[in-house]
């Protein structure tokens, strides 16, 4: 298949790409490397070393000789390149990534928030919108997150995408409906995801364009069996307090022996995957487009459901590192389980790689090798969810308030 990878220079993007160029598809990076800038913005740097893309997909031509090409483009603001590519390469699918993804970044200030909603609300609509002017029938894979769920259970597990409703009739029936499953965000950058279903479900209904969106969870890891061909196709991996995950941030503050930063009492129950699932999902869902006219596909794609406070203290015993507990940057429900129904990636073969396969070990020997890169201050999460909780936690950027550590 040919194509077209939006965002392809990202933490999934990347090795999406090397994964996809590898099984003979002919793959094309559109992406305007604002994830660069946002480091620039932020004061810090990917922990592993990236070279520019240009240099990656040139190491990977000589590694491979595949070609993976890429496109300087601003899915959200340039849409008469976005189209004029489109056209002139009539890609047979689109993997679409490009969107800014971090919950804290979106609720730093107004001006955050405003950039999440155009940038990733835009970059949506501008792809659906050129494919129905262009009539071009690509199967558009869109990288969602279980986030739009919200992610308490009201004792029944979270359905892939739909929800099956009893309406009651004027005239005392019941009709059974299935609906998109209520959405539920807890930050403004979930909150475009949940717009983003939207608008997919009207371009299906009008336009039956075939689109698949992916529910992730949180991604954890950084090295697949591409990215450790080569030292220069090393995947990013974010460690500061507004882009790194909370797993990964674990492994990488028990390398450098920070105070692993629980928030709260680490009571949230999240879905992760690892990265060399998630681009084996991302492979399954562009196996299995959904038929025209037919409903807005919807995978959960996770494969396992973890508490903070258990991954914390299961971290700690491995690596000998404290935990501190932190006040809570965010508003969020303290104590939650989750459980997240995953049978269609199930169905099709997935085989789960999971925590406890060695491969905590393997990541923190990773961010070990590079810890030297790591900026301390950059570790605590300081972007508040409200001006109030903003006010209850002191802003301290050497993370002193670590001190407190129990
Ligand atoms: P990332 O920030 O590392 O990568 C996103 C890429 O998109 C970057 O290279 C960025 O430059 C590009 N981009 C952003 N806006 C763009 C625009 N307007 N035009 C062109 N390119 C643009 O993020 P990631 O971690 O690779 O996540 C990729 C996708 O997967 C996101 O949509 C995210 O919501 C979703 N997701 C990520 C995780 C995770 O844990 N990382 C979990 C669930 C879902
Ligand atoms: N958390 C801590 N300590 C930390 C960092 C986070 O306790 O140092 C807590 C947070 O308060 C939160 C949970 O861990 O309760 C998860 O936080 P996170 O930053 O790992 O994940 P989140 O903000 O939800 O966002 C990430 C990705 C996003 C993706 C989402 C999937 O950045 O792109 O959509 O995971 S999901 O969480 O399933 O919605």
């Amino acid at each position: 298949m040919k194509i077209a990878v939006l965002g392809g220079d990202g933490f999934v993007g990347w090795p999406t790409c090397l994964h996809l160029s590898e099984a003979g598809h002919d793959v094309h990076i559109l992406d305007n490397l604002s994830r660069r800038w946002i480091d620039t913005e932020l004061g810090v740097q990917s922990l592993t070393p990236m070279d520019s893309i240009q240099e990656r997909t040139r190491i990977w031509h000589n590694e491979t000789g595949r070609r993976i090409h890429f496109n300087l483009i601003d899915i959200a603001k340039d849409y008469e390149l976005l189209k004029g590519w489109l056209a002139k390469n009539r890609p047979d699918a689109i993997v679409h990534f490009a969107e800014q993804r971090a919950a804290p970044y979106s609720m730093k200030s107004d001006r955050h928030k405003n950039y999440t909603v155009n940038n990733n609300v835009n970059a949506t609509h501008n792809v659906l919108n050129a494919l129905v002017e262009l009539e071009l029938d690509a199967h558009l894979v869109h990288l969602g997150t279980m986030g739009v769920y919200g992610y308490s259970t009201v004792g029944a597990a979270i359905p892939e995408g739909y929800l099956p409703v009893g309406i009651e009739t004027m005239d005392g029936r019941t009709v059974s409906q299935e609906i998109l499953y209520p959405g539920n965000p807890g930050s403004i950058y979930h909150m475009t995801k949940v717009l983003d279903q939207q608008l997919f479900a009207f371009y299906a209904k009008n336009d039956g364009l075939r689109i698949t969106d992916l529910h992730q969870g949180i991604v954890w890891g950084t090295h697949t069996q591409q990215t450790r061909r080569h030292e220069q196709l090393i995947n990013r991996f974010d460690y500061d307090g507004d882009y790194g995950t909370v797993l990964n941030r674990f492994l990488i503050q028990a390398a450098i022996g920070y105070p692993l930063t629980v928030h709260g009492v680490g009571g949230q129950t999240r879905a992760f995957i690892h990265i060399q699932d998630s681009v084996r999902c991302i492979e399954i869902a562009l196996n299995n487009p959904p038929a025209k006219n037919s409903r807005v596909e919807i995978f959960n794609q996770m494969t396992e459901t973890h508490r903070v406070r258990d991954l914390a203290e299961m971290i700690s015993k491995m690596s000998g590192t404290e935990i501190a507990w932190l006040p809570n940057p965010r508003k969020e429900a303290p104590e939650n389980d989750l459980v997240v129904k995953n049978d269609k990636f199930m169905g099709l073969g997935l085989k789960p790689t999971t925590l406890g396969e060695g491969l905590l070990a393997e990541i923190v020997d990773v961010a070990k090798k590079y810890a030297y890169r790591v900026d301390r201050t950059r570790v605590p999460a300081v972007s508040a969810w409200t001006k109030d909780i903003a006010a209850k936690i002191e802003h301290d950027p050497e993370g002193k308030r670590l001190k407190s550590v129990s």
